[in-house]
């Protein structure tokens, strides 16, 4: 970094759908809109990366398989491409999104940029902690990497307490909450009233998630089937992952299936949010859940799990309803009020927008990032940056 220019970034996270890597992406982009030069180091394009950003170069990993490998090692291409990377365009920070394996590849490509400094920042997600991090295969890797990045940042209070209990770790793990891009995810009313994928007069009840056994579809169905016996309702179900094929079986089973449709993986997630008249998402656990913000930003209720992170971001009866996931009655009872009180369905809608604008905007939350990002420099590299 040329002093009073604004670091240099490269930004790791899987090219996927997942939040991770939304929020990896939306967060780039936004600190190159405010002059910071990004490196996407990823094995793919990230998700949501517009065709052409000034400021933002994308680095495609490559992972080449050699008959005694098991498998490629990707973690281990991704070190030397992060080292690449930082040498050639003289990087300031590696920021990581989901720990295992991204933060073990900033780890080593530090040591490998010797004497050189690099700041390390490692932002957990949830499931990076929640589930596979604490496998046993990764939980001692997992330990150690959130001990030697240089900052490290949770998505939620939960997470926090989470990260700490499960690992035993005393560090500071600084909570930035993830945040929504207000002017992408609106309301829009007529959309919501008229759509291709209702009969007028019909509702719409949204599901969008990766399809995982942790977002308990089946409960998402079984709502869907007890509130379809008094509402005429249809049931989007966004996204894809290994509960689809079970999610539309039970749908047959119920006697729903008709009334649902599956889209699969979709970029319009805004148009999709702002359509349904409620979000269903009783998660085993959410760290965050950042689609029921995208909901919430698009003044759409949303019912969802009590669990993790989740109580951070809705407030019960405010801006949706929290509910034991496996409980479906209360679920659906929750889930008719909305649908057959539009006077409440409207006051949930705004105090949800009003709480992304307030709380969960870009700007909003972003300084959090540059702030931390400019203590590091100080302290890790012995810069100051001007961004
Ligand atoms: O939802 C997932 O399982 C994917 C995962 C990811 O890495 O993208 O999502 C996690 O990170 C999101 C972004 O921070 C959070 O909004 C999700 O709540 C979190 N998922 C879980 O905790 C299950």
């Amino acid at each position: 970094m040329t002093s009073g220019a604004p670091p240099r970034v490269g930004i790791t996270s899987f090219a996927t759908q997942g939040g991770s890597g939304i929020v990896a992406t939306e967060l780039g982009i936004h600190l190159a809109q405010r002059g910071y030069e990004i490196h996407f180091i990823s094995n793919a394009m990230p998700v949501r990366l517009p065709a052409f950003e000034p400021n933002v170069i994308f680095h495609e990993v490559e992972t080449s398989s050699y008959p005694p490998f098991p498998h490629a090692p990707y973690s281990l291409a991704l070190a030397t491409k992060m080292t690449e990377v930082a040498r050639f365009h003289e990087l300031d920070i590696l920021h990581v999104h989901y720990a295992i394996p991204h933060a073990a590849s900033s780890y080593l490509a530090k040591q490998m940029l010797r004497p050189t400094p690099i700041a390390t920042v490692t932002t957990l997600h949830g499931t990076d902690i929640t589930l596979v991090g604490r496998e046993p295969s990764f939980f001692p890797l997992t330990r150690f990497v959130i001990e030697e990045s240089d900052a490290e940042t949770a998505v939620s209070s939960f997470l926090e307490r989470e990260t700490r209990e499960v690992f035993d770790v005393q560090r500071d793990i600084k909570v930035i909450p993830n945040f929504v891009d207000t002017h992408v995810f609106v309301p829009q009313p007529k959309l919501r009233e008229k759509n291709p994928l209702k009969e007028p007069g019909q509702k719409l009840i949204v599901h969008a998630s990766n399809f995982r056994k942790v977002k308990n579809v089946d409960r998402v169905v079984q709502v869907f089937a007890q509130v379809r016996q008094t509402h005429d309702c249809r049931l989007v179900m966004v996204g894809d992952g290994p509960e689809r094929g079970p999610a539309q079986r039970l749908g047959r089973e119920l006697g729903v299936a008709d009334h649902m449709v599956f889209l699969g993986h979709q970029e319009s997630m805004a148009e999709l949010m702002a359509m349904a008249d409620v979000m269903l998402l009783p998660s085993e656990t959410e760290s965050f859940g950042l689609v029921a913000l995208e909901a919430m930003s698009c003044e759409t209720p949303v019912v969802a799990s009590d669990r993790g992170g989740l109580p951070e971001v809705i407030e019960d009866g405010k801006t949706g309803f929290l509910h034991d996931p496996h409980d479906v009655d209360a679920l659906s009872a929750s889930v008719r009020r909305i649908l057959e009180d539009p006077a409440l369905a409207r006051q949930m809608g705004l105090l949800g927008r009003a709480r992304a604008v307030e709380t969960y905007c870009i700007r909003c939350v972003i300084h959090d990032y540059t702030r931390l990002y400019d203590d590091l420099l100080d302290r890790v590299c012995h810069k100051r940056s001007a961004g």
